[in-house]
């Protein structure tokens, strides 16, 4: 059997939205570009250093139309970002985190790092204040979009 292969440099928008959509690094260049650098620590591979430039990532959420309920006050606070690379490494962030009216970190999708293009690699996520590296994913292959309920109020 074949292995399963993932369309390099793509990137799946997927869960709880209108709008699943599979992205190449190209269309992320068609959002509003930000540029950072970041620095972050790693227990095996000491400080890093890069600069990335890309859309915000809330941006991008918000494009896939995530099914927030009408009528249910600040719904979006219980949604995750769930952020995976193609290589299996994976984490997850709030919706509240990158939302402008509350944490508004300025996380981005990086198209490009060092003025290197990665539209072979994949997006890069840069959450920037971040001390520890792992959530700085390359190769993103899927965002999901999830809806947390508790079992004890279900609906
Ligand atoms: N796809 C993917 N991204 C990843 C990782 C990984 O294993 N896979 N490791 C993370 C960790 S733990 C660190 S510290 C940084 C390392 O970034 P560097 O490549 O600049 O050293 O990448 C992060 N991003
Ligand atoms: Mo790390």
């Amino acid at each position: 059997m074949e292995p399963t292969t993932i369309h390099a440099g793509r990137m799946r928008l997927t869960g709880d939205v209108r709008a699943p959509a599979s992205l190449a690094v190209a269309d992320l260049r068609e959002l509003p570009q930000r540029e950072t650098a970041v620095s972050f620590e790693c227990s095996t591979s000491g400080l890093r250093r890069h600069r990335f430039a890309g859309p915000l990532l809330i941006d991008v959420v918000h494009a896939a139309q995530p099914l927030f309920e009408a009528g249910e006050r600040k719904d979006r606070l219980r949604f995750l970002v769930s952020v995976f690379g193609a290589d299996g490494h994976h984490a997850v962030l709030s919706w509240g985190e990158i939302d402008p009216e509350f944490g508004n970190t300025q996380v981005l999708l990086g198209v490009s790092m060092d003025g290197r293009a990665l539209d072979e690699q994949g997006p890069h996520l840069v959450v920037p204040g971040d001390r520890c590296g792992a959530r700085n994913i390359s190769g993103i292959a899927e965002i999901q979009l999830a809806r947390l309920r508790a079992a004890r109020f279900p609906g």
